[in-house]
């Protein structure tokens, strides 16, 4: 355990939810924060709720850890206005709610909606820069940025997650490239908060899945060695899923199909 007391924003959502039990073997205390109330703390946790658009409560909740994992916020496309809540002022108060209390390392969950707009035919490096595909992926660009600018002034190392699709098994084809198994989420957190030098990366957050499109190798220093696979899944999820038509920018794109819901795109 390499940290007292670690905290854990976006604990109700659905990583915190995945994460609670299996981060408690990373820290002594396990301190999870969430907007709204979603039960009491059990063992070797402790709760406060903070909405991350309001800097006194993320102060409060970030007072007295010594890492933080980031799930919070906003988890897909929309309106703006929750997007620029959530997640763009809400990463700004997380992190001045580090450099005020010291915190040094910071697991931020980005997203592969980042770079979404490459296609899923190419293989990208951690060197390709943001093409995000959503308001949602642009709110994510400003936090790897914002991050990243917390670590050249103050030294606060940030691992920035571009995860790909965390679930409890892979929904359709295209997660069969972007899927990320809970266990190998947790590699990858436990991964970064335990390298001795973490520095400011990114890094794409897949499982060894056959079909990638993505390529890790500037980060190795972080220590990521996924253990699962989509593959196992591939049969029946090609058996319950269409056809794919490959002019739709949803197969084009690896951002995929969620992020275009009414709104007409060309390729
Ligand atoms: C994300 O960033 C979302 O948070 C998640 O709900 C999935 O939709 C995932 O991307 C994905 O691309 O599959």
């Amino acid at each position: 355990k390499v940290h007292h007391t670690l905290l854990m924003t976006g604990a109700a959502g659905g990583l915190g939810t995945a994460m609670r039990d299996r981060l408690k073997a990373n820290c002594e205390v396990l301190r999870l924060s969430d907007r709204q109330d979603f039960g009491p703390a059990r063992a070797g946790e402790e709760m406060m709720l903070a909405d991350l658009a309001n800097a006194q409560q993320v102060d409060a909740a970030v007072d007295g850890v010594q890492a933080i994992v980031h799930f919070g916020g906003m988890s897909v496309e929309g309106p703006f206005e929750p997007i620029l809540q959530a997640n763009i002022l809400g990463v700004y108060n997380l992190y001045e709610a580090a450099r005020k209390h010291g915190v040094k390392r910071v697991v931020f969950a980005s997203s592969n909606h980042v770079t979404g707009f490459y296609k899923q035919s190419e293989t990208i490096t951690l060197n390709h820069p943001a093409r995000p595909d959503s308001l949602y992926g642009v709110s994510k660009a400003f936090g790897e940025d914002l991050s990243r600018m917390y670590f050249d002034r103050y030294g606060i190392e940030t691992a920035c997650l571009r995860i790909g699709s965390s679930f409890a098994e892979p929904r359709d084809r295209r997660m069969l490239a972007s899927w990320l198994s809970f266990d190998d989420l947790h590699r990858l957190v436990t991964a970064c908060l335990t390298t001795p030098v973490l520095g400011h990366t990114a890094i794409f957050g897949v499982s060894d899945n056959a079909v990638a499109w993505y390529d890790n190798a500037a980060a190795r220093h972080v220590g990521f060695v996924p253990q699962d696979s989509s593959t196992p899944f591939r049969e029946a999820v090609y058996a319950r899923t269409p056809e794919p038509d490959v002019t739709d920018p949803a197969v084009i794109y690896q951002g995929g199909g969620f992020l275009f819901q009414g709104e007409p795109m060309t390729a």
